[in-house]
């Protein structure tokens, strides 16, 4: 089993590894386990990933180690920096190029670090223009509703708390760019209407979501266990069986107090949370539709 790789390089002088060590680990690599036994010394220089990349056909024409980065500008000024401090300034403009783009859809940089009468180190710092590089394919959702229209439901039951879930709720779709003539708000007597409510908007196909709210405490509430499941459920089942996408802002609160919290008080503001989700689900599934279009 295959368990890394190490490039070994030798550095003329120790005062070049000095230097060079220090520069490498102001770039952001990991320090390694190094050695020192008295006649040489070694600096382990650690990345994530390592590649052994065999080519064949056009000579490559990038230097012999490319390292990978994120900021590859904020890098080259580093370097550049770096090298105004260890070469006379009219050395650096040949030593060391400017961020270009590749035809890998990559920008690179190439810089010399040559150590006294030795060549040194030729190294070259890439980027990939491609935001998806390196990531594991996946759908995600944008968080803007520009263009998106929705029907909140929210319960008159509990106002004081639901008032401010609607605010937390219109906050987030506004701030996220949907124009106020595409947001319809339902008002219903309490949790146990919102269901149905949604259910109605749903069928409508007006809208690209529906997000709910209600407040439910403990405390005050006969029933509060099948109050609760029979809201879960058929918010769950509308959105379910419509294919529309419904938030859930419905709190289940032991006290007054803790709701409070969840209204915009200590712990966020659920109704805000709710429509953020709502936001990415349509965005999510105008991404899997246009996917399944282009197939
Ligand atoms: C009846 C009732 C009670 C006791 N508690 C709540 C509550 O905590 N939150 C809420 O949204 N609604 C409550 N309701 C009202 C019911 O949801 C429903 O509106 C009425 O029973 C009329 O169907």
């Amino acid at each position: 089993m295959i368990k890394g790789m190490t490039l070994v390089r030798e550095v003329a002088s120790a005062d070049a590894y000095d230097r060079l060590g220090r520069l490498f680990l102001s770039l952001g690599f990991e320090q390694g386990k190094g050695w020192d036994d008295g006649t040489g010394r070694g600096l382990a220089l650690l990345a994530p990933l390592g590649n052994l990349e065999l080519v064949t056909g056009r000579a490559p024409s990038v230097p012999p180690i490319l390292i990978e980065v994120n900021g590859l500008d904020a890098i080259h000024t580093a370097v550049h920096q770096w090298m105004l401090a260890n070469y006379r300034t009219e050395e650096v403009a040949s030593l060391l190029g400017s961020p270009e783009l590749t035809h890998w859809n990559s920008r690179l940089f190439t810089v010399k670090l040559p150590d006294g009468e030795s060549e040194g180190l030729v190294l070259g710092f890439w980027q990939s223009e491609n935001p998806l590089h390196g990531k594991p394919a996946a759908i995600e959702g944008d968080l803007s509703a520009a263009g998106m229209s929705f029907a909140i439901v929210t319960a008159r039951w509990n106002a004081v708390i639901t008032d401010r879930l609607l605010q937390g709720s219109l906050d987030a779709i506004y701030r996220s760019g949907a124009a106020k003539a595409d947001v319809e708000i339902v008002r219903v007597p309490g949790a146990w209407e919102i269901p149905s409510a949604a259910r109605t908007l749903a069928e409508t196909k007006r809208f690209d979501a529906i997000v709910t709210l209600g407040c439910l405490i403990r405390g005050e509430t006969a029933h509060y266990e099948a109050i609760y499941n029979e809201v879960a459920r058929g918010i769950g089942q509308s959105q379910q069986e419509t294919g529309v996408p419904h938030a859930f802002g419905v709190l289940t609160c032991e006290t007054l107090e803790q709701a409070l919290d969840r209204a915009g008080v200590k712990a966020g503001n659920k109704g805000f949370e709710a429509a953020i989700a709502a936001i990415e689900m349509v965005s999510i599934q105008r991404k899997i539709r246009a996917e399944e279009g282009g197939k």
